[in-house]
């Protein structure tokens, strides 16, 4: 593949790039624009960008909303009590079909990445088999991580800590928690401590729902910190939503910074999911309940963006397109500025990159996997702002899907 009048982020200079074997074979810098021969790639000045990663979702519940029954209150808690009422219902076909679906969605959006939370309070275990066999089965197609979630508990559900353990034997990548469910602050660390433990005796990574609440006294990223710094694991360690942060005292959050930037654990934030769920007991004036983005980020602690839901009991919205993820995150978390808008993909693309422990393999560079989106736009600030087609996906130098840019059949009213 012979790609010419690429735009690459950061940079106003026009690129033309080949691919040899699936492989960046060279990237040289074009004097002006080049006229495209037969066989070319005209890029036309859009940017070329390392693909979208979605970094935190749940296929195992995508496209269940209202299954049996709709989740009235908006709340996490109800959006767990709905999710256990559909879990009998599943089955291989179920969960495939409707993976299936949302892997489109995410594949025509530019995702190539994946990290999935799958649920492991479910003693068949059925979600988690199905998506390890669909993680090895797509490999071609998609880079699919498996977090085994423990979306009831560790030691809150009966066998909790058994059913993670087994979920771990049976192929998943990551080992995930959800402190703040369990039913006491004392089960909520111990819960950390069995979960990390398990992460060091099967060499996994390790991904926790952690503090996904208003509740300013849920306190558990200060323990998970605390052990990633400990086993010296933090580069593997992923505090995911941590939403009570929104609600802590300053005081406390400037002596709790210190460790997290020690510890080294990276931050996955779902802000369309947060603004959502959060704030729902309160009246006025009402938190917008997203963990501190722009505070994390200044203090060079690795942050990105994930959409979390789609189309599930917790949130009935979602597409699979992380650049509105991208949108409503910049906008809660008043990360409005020019820098912000100029580096504004680095939450959905490199920051994701590092979380999911990709990055040797991940960007375009000679010598890296020829992995790319062709974005409808020529930097960072337009492809926000216009929210832009991914018009391209390329996979280890193979199209793994293409689009038609939409065209306005109304004359514009004005000619410029
Ligand atoms: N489960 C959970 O605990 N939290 C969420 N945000 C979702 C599932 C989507
Ligand atoms: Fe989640």
């Amino acid at each position: 593949m012979d790609i010419i009048n690429a735009r690459l982020r950061q940079n106003p200079s026009l690129y033309r790039i080949r691919i040899d074997n699936g492989l960046f074979s060279s990237i040289e810098r074009q004097n002006g624009t080049l006229k495209g021969s037969d066989g070319q790639l005209d890029a036309n000045g859009k940017l070329l960008c390392a693909p979208f990663i979605e970094p935190h979702i749940h296929l195992d519940a995508a496209l269940t909303a209202g299954e049996p029954e709709w989740n009235h209150s908006g709340t996490l808690f109800e959006g767990i009590e709905r999710w256990s009422q559909r879990k009998p219902m599943l089955s291989a076909a179920d969960i495939r079909s409707r993976v299936f679906k949302t892997l489109n969605l995410l594949i025509n959006n530019g995702v190539q990445h994946i990290r999935t939370h799958v649920d492991t309070t479910d003693p068949s275990l059925l979600g988690l088999h199905t998506l390890c066999a669909l993680r090895d089965e797509l490999e071609d197609r998609i880079d699919i991580q498996v977090v085994a979630f423990p979306q009831e508990g560790i030691l809150s559900y009966p066998d909790g800590a058994k059913l993670l353990e087994s979920a771990i034997e049976a192929g998943a990548d990551v080992v995930g928690g959800i402190p703040h469910f369990e039913y006491t602050r004392e089960l909520g660390e111990a819960s950390v401590k069995t979960l990390i433990q398990l992460a060091l005796k099967y060499d996994k990574l390790v991904d926790v729902h952690c503090d996904e609440t208003d509740d300013p006294g849920s306190r558990f990223l200060e323990v998970l910190a605390a052990e990633a710094l400990f086993n010296d694991m933090g580069s593997r360690v992923t505090a995911s939503h941590t939403t009570a942060m929104h609600s802590y005292d300053n005081a406390y959050c400037s002596k709790l910074f210190r460790l997290l930037g020690r510890s080294g654990i990276n931050f996955v934030s779902c802000p369309t999911e947060s603004i959502h769920l959060q704030g729902r007991f309160d009246t006025f004036p009402k938190r917008r309940g997203v963990t501190r983005v722009k505070e994390l980020h200044a203090a060079g602690i690795n942050v990105s963006f994930g959409e979390d839901s789609i189309f599930d009991p917790w949130y009935s919205l979602g597409n699979g397109r992380l650049l509105r993820t991208l949108d409503f995150g910049l906008h809660i978390c008043q990360m409005m500025g020019y820098e912000d808008f100029s580096h504004a993909l680095d939450f959905i693309t490199d920051n994701s990159a590092r979380t999911l422990g990709i990055q040797d393999s991940y960007g375009i560079e000679v010598g890296k996997p020829a992995s790319f989106i062709l974005l409808d736009g020529e930097d960072d600030y337009s492809v926000l702002r216009m929210q832009s087609e991914v018009l391209m996906s390329v996979r280890k130098g193979k199209v793994l899907m293409q689009k038609e840019p939409a065209k306005v059949i109304t004359p514009a009213l004005f000619d410029i």
